[in-house]
């Protein structure tokens, strides 16, 4: 373990350096290079890491991140966890693991299977897994008491026969991984704007003046933004961070692709840096918003009127709340100087084209919706909606989680789509909503018997309250995990559990009428084709397509879907999208020849798709938490090496925590207040309705962040969420606002 200092500046050399040696320790270079030069270009693979859009030339040097090629060599590592490696170790011996090690034990390759009291998981025949599950489904009480669970690197042609068999199937419980990550943008932006997807695309960053980032790490999380980043600011925008930390990759950019970036000069980003307290955006935003109205008064075109009356709706009530606010008040709140505050508004009033974006600082509090609708109240004051080189951009996880959720992955799908389903195919639909994330788990824990089914994932370590969630995958009389690498969710089975590996994006799909692409949908709606290069590495693989189909088949039938004619050809897939889902028409037509398919947007042309046809203006409170002494603010964020759950490796780079995750980042005054040891380790704990909590070994890195507040990393803390904190309306849980006290034994 080593604590150095934070960087100031992103990507550069030492990026390339730790992306290579990833790479080259998983996998044989001539492998390495030919997957890399394949990785995001026209016709080759879609990266498995985020959901940031590619630009429309890609770089022939290479057009991916440090992250990317992590991600990479995670997949496409030499090594495989087979059967031997299954025989090898019991689940109880594999649960005192890290998930580190976990991970590091390469690619699953054999259909596993474990039965209550066996100590290892043995494999098993494709065919009888698809009989026994088929089994189990069929002999349910009720359709509802199967969980169908979805993680978001699931292609569209695979999400969308998965909700198409759940739906037949009979119920609606359909949870994601969304649930848990941009739910609450979704939600907010729905019901403001008329749809739960962002309005920019990569374009608009070129054009924009202001640039706005809250709650977001893209040095780490999102790397290749700080290029679409660094090209706006070439033009003259100016870049606003809102971040309680001060991340790297948002003071500085050394562009790998560029000289001077590739000897480590950076290029800065930021022109202003808010170090906000932990979920206070939204008295930030309404304090900058009750400036502009004041200045306004003096200056008319501080505001677009012409839009205000024109476009939106609600902006008197909206205007009368704010004028009851006590704009010293909020600013305190903050933690912010005023200056900084004022800085910000000098900046707002006399830009119009402005982007917000934003990310899980702002989606995981319990006041979650609040914070983007607030957000969505500045932009709508600047007219900076729908027009070129403004409006909203929550910056998307999961390379296809928005595809997902476009497909029908969604416990609570929209009556139209329904009709459609049930119109297209003939059949019935379930009406009633299913449960989300959290429900679920409360569902699998006070209700035992239920099978859970997994297409990708990992819900134990990436959901709230670890050991609840242990308990209620245990609670299940089957668990079933489609998979590529091995997780801790697999060590918890139910009665009957099943590892199921399938091909990975990097993998060639080998089908009757040949090799398959697949689709994927990025942060900005655009729809594209991907296509691995590496041949299968055991011929038990499947692709989640084909053993979604099989599961079909056996479950429901044939008589209303073929579900093996359509894996033959996976264009027979596509050609049922075209069929029920909007602005999928001639999907197969449109994607021929890589081009790209841009999904309709109407918020980008300024036509706003909700209930009343307007952009809505909204009243938003304050979070009405309270610390009491000795309390502290915990946000649980990512390291540099992890993606969400798989833990690359144990350095924090740019934060300067080499070698250990279980770490406290802490403010040294409140350091002094509580009078901490740094030489010994620390316990968080905390009592939420009843229930105390605690993780215990943890060390404290005295860091910049503001007093009153402390991170950790998920998923190592994600013991102390508890399971029915969760933001009003999007119920994702508040992973970034959990209470904590401090001990030391
Ligand atoms: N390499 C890599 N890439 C990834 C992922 C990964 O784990 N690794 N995960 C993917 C997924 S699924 C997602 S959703 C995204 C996540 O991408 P991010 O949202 O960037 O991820 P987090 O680490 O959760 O970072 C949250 C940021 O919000 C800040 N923050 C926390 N609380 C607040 C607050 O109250 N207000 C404000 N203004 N800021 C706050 C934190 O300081 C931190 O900088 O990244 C995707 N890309
Ligand atoms: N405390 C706290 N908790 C959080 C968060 C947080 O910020 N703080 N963030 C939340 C967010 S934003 C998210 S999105 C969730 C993530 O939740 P999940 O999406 O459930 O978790 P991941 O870690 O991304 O899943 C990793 C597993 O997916 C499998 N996998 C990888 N690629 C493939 C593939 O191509 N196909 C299949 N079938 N399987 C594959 C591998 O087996 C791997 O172990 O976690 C959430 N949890
Ligand atoms: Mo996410």
């Amino acid at each position: 373990m080593k604590i150095g200092k934070p960087a100031t500046s992103a990507a550069g050399p030492k990026a390339v350096y730790h992306a290579m040696d990833k790479a080259f320790h998983a996998m044989k270079i001539s492998k390495a290079f030919k997957i890399l030069g394949a990785l995001n270009q026209k016709g080759g693979m879609d990266c498995p890491g985020c959901a940031w859009p590619d630009p429309a030339h890609r770089s022939k040097l290479g057009e991916y991140c440090e992250n990317g090629v992590k991600a990479i060599a995670e997949e496409a590592i030499d090594l495989n966890a087979d059967a031997g490696f299954f025989s090898k170790h019991s689940i109880l011996e594999m649960r005192q693991q890290s998930d580190y090690w976990l991970g590091h034990q390469g690619r699953l390759t054999q259909p596993m299977m474990i039965r209550k009291g066996e100590t290892h998981y043995s494999p098993v025949e494709w065919n009888t897994v698809f009989e026994t599950i088929a089994g189990q489904l069929k002999n349910l009480p009720t359709p509802d008491d199967g969980i169908f669970y979805t993680s978001g690197r699931t292609s569209n042609e695979a999400a969308f026969l998965y909700q198409l068999f759940v739906r037949i199937f009979g119920t609606n419980n359909m949870p994601d991984c969304s649930n848990m990550c941009h739910e609450s943008s979704g939600v907010a932006l729905s019901h403001t704007l008329g749809i739960g997807k962002g309005s920019v695309k990569l374009e608009d960053f070129y054009q924009s003046e202001l640039i706005l980032i809250f709650g977001q790490n893209p040095g780490t999380n999102h790397p290749r933004m700080l290029s679409a980043l660094k090209k706006a600011k070439d033009n003259g925008a100016k870049i606003v961070v809102i971040n309680p930390l001060k991340e790297a990759g948002l003071m500085s950019f050394e562009d790998p692709q560029s000289v001077s970036g590739f000897l480590g000069i950076g290029a800065p980003l930021a022109d202003l840096y808010l170090q906000v307290r932990i979920n206070e955006d939204v008295a930030l935003v309404q304090a900058v918003a009750k400036k502009l109205m004041d200045r306004s008064k003096n200056d008319p075109a501080i505001l677009d009127h012409h839009f205000i009356q024109s476009k939106t709706d609600g902006f008197e009530a909206y205007e009368q709340s704010l004028k009851e606010l006590d704009v010293e008040s909020l600013i305190s709140r903050t933690g912010l100087d005023p200056e900084q505050i004022e800085e910000f508004v000098n900046l707002v009033s006399t830009k119009s084209k402005i982007i917000a974006c934003w990310a899980m600082g702002l989606t995981q509090h319990v006041n979650a919706v609040d914070n983007i609708q607030e957000i969505v109240n500045l932009l709508l004051l600047k007219g900076s909606i729908g027009k070129p080189g403004a409006g909203t951009c929550p910056v998307r996880g999961h390379s296809n989680v928005q595809g997902d959720r476009t497909m029908g992955i969604w416990e609570r799908p929209s009556k139209e789509f329904l009709d459609t389903l049930a119109s297209t195919f003939n059949f019935e639909p379930p009406r009633e909503h299913g449960v989300d994330v959290v429900g679920a788990i409360q569902l699998m824990h006070e209700q035992p018997g239920k099978v859970f089914m997994s297409m990708g994932g990992n819900l134990l370590s990436a959901a709230p309250d670890t050991s609840f969630t242990t308990k209620a995958l245990e609670n299940c009389d089957m668990t079933i995990h489609v998979s590529t690498k091995l997780n801790r969710s697999h060590l918890h089975p139910g009665e009957i559990g099943f590892i199921l590996p399938c091909l990975g994006r990097t993998d060639i799909i080998q089908e009757k009428s040949g090799i398959q692409k697949l689709t994927v949908e990025n942060s900005m709606g655009m729809v594209h084709s991907t296509q691995g290069n590496q041949v299968a590495r055991s011929e038990y693989l499947l692709s989640e397509p084909h053993i979604i189909s099989q599961i079909a088949s056996r479950t429901v039938g044939n008589d209303i879907i073929d579900w093996n004619s359509l894996i033959d050809n996976y264009d027979k897939i596509r050609d049922l999208i075209s069929k029920s889902v909007k602005g999928f028409e001639s999907f197969n037509e449109k994607i021929k020849g890589n081009t790209i398919l841009e999904l309709p947007n109407g918020p980008r042309e300024g036509k706003f798709t909700n209930d009343i046809g307007k952009a809505r203006f909204t009243i938003n409170s304050l979070p009405d938490y309270q610390l009491e002494d000795g309390e502290l603010m915990m946000m649980t964020i990512r390291s540099h090496d992890q993606f969400n759950t798989t833990i690359y490796g144990m350095d924090d780079r740019y934060r300067g925590i080499y070698g250990i995750r279980t770490v406290v980042l802490m403010n040294t005054s409140d350091i002094k207040k509580l009078n901490l040891d740094l030489e010994k380790t620390v316990t968080l704990s905390n009592h939420y309705e009843g229930k105390t909590r605690k993780v215990a070994g943890l060390t404290i890195v005295p860091y910049d962040i503001p007093k009153g507040c402390v991170a950790t990393y998920f998923p190592e803390c994600n013991e102390l969420v508890p399971i029915h904190l969760k933001a009003r309306k999007s119920n994702t849980p508040a992973s970034k606002s959990v209470k904590v006290r401090i001990s030391q034994p």
